[in-house]
């Protein structure tokens, strides 16, 4: 479904708006987004959002000392003494379908990205490609298993011997296990879910750090997608089965559902849990990644709610019903829903966007498409547990 819906994306030039940032981290917002920005916004013209643009790009004084295997972030254009910015490589998870390959094509189609599409089918992540109108000079393709953490540490392993200059790292993958009555497990024995959508994407974002940290790019920045269904301050992260990590006390038994429970609370396995505390842990690792590296490396990291992109693969294990039903339910009765070439351009504003520098931020958009920070629920704004989190993640995945 994905794939068909992506591959009806119009083939044209994206120009990406420049977001606004409005702080409101007082208000509690119900559908996610705080009454007072829904109506906030501001018309401009595309010409005037374009100069701006090509004025932000080229921040003076922010180039770096260049490593070896780079190409320098701004070439002298000899001829006319003017600096433009190379190409950005992009590292985009699950880029084979949903957000990741709407995201990729957004991005490779203005032409100044380079996307590395890490996904675990190759071939699927071809057709994908193809089907939406990538351009052959615009992308790669790399092979990256998230349930394995040897796949993982492989992939780091390739993505180095390729040579390139590491600008942002967009972890966006995810499994979602509604009906399993059972859990199933990584290769190392994790509960899928959070195995692959956090401590994949742990390790991966860890290796990865220092490559970014040697990127002379003028903006570098780690994301991780979260989501409105894991913050229990909103009325859909409600809906029954609510996140909720508890004392970590599964995690720390190592999710294996032997002598320890499958979940990270120590509970019965509940696969829909499973995936709303993967994403609790999503929000919390970005924010531990920002009190740990951001004033050291200059990274931004930043993590973000798309909307509801109510017809990705995501819902592929849902029953059909649900299936059916849950795109018109979000269009007309949440309104919380947003297509996937919308979702996309969101996610390439968060990765490209001059002002979207903000380290430390959970992004989201009000029904205009602005930009505003976004509050995150008690639990996924927890420093502590954030800390406890990145400790126990660090023994599981063999880096402590
Ligand atoms: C669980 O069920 C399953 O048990 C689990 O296995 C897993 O699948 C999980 O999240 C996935 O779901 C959830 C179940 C419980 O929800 C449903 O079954 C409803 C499914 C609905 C989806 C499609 C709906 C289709 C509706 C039909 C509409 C047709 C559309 C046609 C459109 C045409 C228009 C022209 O759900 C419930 O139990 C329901 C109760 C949920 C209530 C949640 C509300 C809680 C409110 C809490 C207070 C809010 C606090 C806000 C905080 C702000 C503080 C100020
Ligand atoms: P999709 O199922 O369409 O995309 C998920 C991607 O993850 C696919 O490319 C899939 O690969 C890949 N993937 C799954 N497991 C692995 C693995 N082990 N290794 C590598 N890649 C893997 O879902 P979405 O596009 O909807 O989801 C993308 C992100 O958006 C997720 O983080 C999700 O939590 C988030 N999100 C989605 C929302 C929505 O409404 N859809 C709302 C809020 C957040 P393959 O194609 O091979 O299956
Ligand atoms: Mg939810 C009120 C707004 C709203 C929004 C923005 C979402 C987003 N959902 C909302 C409301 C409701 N949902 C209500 C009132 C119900 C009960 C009828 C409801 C139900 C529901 C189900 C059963 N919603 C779901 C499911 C799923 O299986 C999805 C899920 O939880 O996946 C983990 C889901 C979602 N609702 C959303 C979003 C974005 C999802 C997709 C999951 C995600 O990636 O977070």
């Amino acid at each position: 479904m994905a794939l068909q819906a992506a591959s009806l994306l119009p083939a044209t030039i994206t120009i990406h708006k420049e977001a606004k940032s409005s702080a409101s981290l007082k208000e509690t917002s119900v559908f996610g987004v705080p009454f007072s920005t829904h109506l906030k916004t501001e018309l401009r013209s595309p010409l005037a959002i374009g100069q701006e643009l090509r004025k932000k790009e080229v921040p003076a004084g922010i180039i770096r000392a260049q490593t070896a295997a780079t190409t320098p972030a701004v070439d002298q254009a000899a001829s006319q003494g003017k600096k433009t910015l190379r190409k950005g490589t992009v590292i985009i998870t699950g880029a084979s379908s949903g957000l990741g390959l709407a995201t990729a094509k957004s991005l490779a189609e203005t032409g100044r990205w380079h996307v590395i599409m890490a996904c675990r089918n190759f071939l699927k992540a071809e057709k994908a490609a193809k089907s939406v109108g990538i351009a052959k000079e615009n992308y790669a393709i790399m092979h990256l298993d998230l349930a394995s953490l040897d796949s993982v540490r492989q992939f780091a392993d390739n993505f180095r011997r390729s040579g390139r200059p590491l600008d942002v790292l967009v972890c966006n993958a995810a499994v979602y296990l509604p009906t399993a009555k059972e859990p199933t497990y990584t290769a190392e024995g994790f509960e899928l879910s959070v195995g692959t959508n956090h401590l994949g994407h742990f390790l991966l974002a860890r290796l990865l750090l220092d490559d970014l940290k040697q990127s002379d790019y003028p903006s570098k920045r780690l994301i991780i997608v979260g989501s409105i269904t894991g913050n229990t301050n909103t009325l859909a992260g409600n809906v029954p089965p609510k996140a909720n990590l508890g004392d970590l006390r599964g995690l720390v038994g190592g999710l294996n559902g032997l002598e320890s429970s499958p979940m990270i609370d120590g509970g019965d396995f509940d696969g829909a849990k499973a995936y709303k505390d993967s994403k609790v842990c999503n929000m919390l690792t970005m924010q531990e990644l920002h009190r740990r590296y951001h004033e050291e490396t200059g990274i931004t990291f930043a993590s973000l709610y798309p909307g509801c992109i109510a017809t990705t693969g995501l819902f592929r294990e849902h029953i059909p019903l649900f299936r059916l039903l849950f795109p018109p339910f979000q269009k007309y009765i949440t309104r919380g829903y947003v297509s996937e070439e919308e979702a996309g351009n969101r996610l390439a504003q968060v990765v490209s966007d001059p002002s979207l520098t903000k380290s430390g931020v959970y992004w989201s958009w009000n029904k205009n498409s602005d930009s505003f920070e976004n509050q995150l629920s008690k639990e996924a704004s927890d420093a502590e547990k954030a800390q406890k989190l990145w400790e126990i993640s660090e023994k599981l995945v063999g880096l402590a």
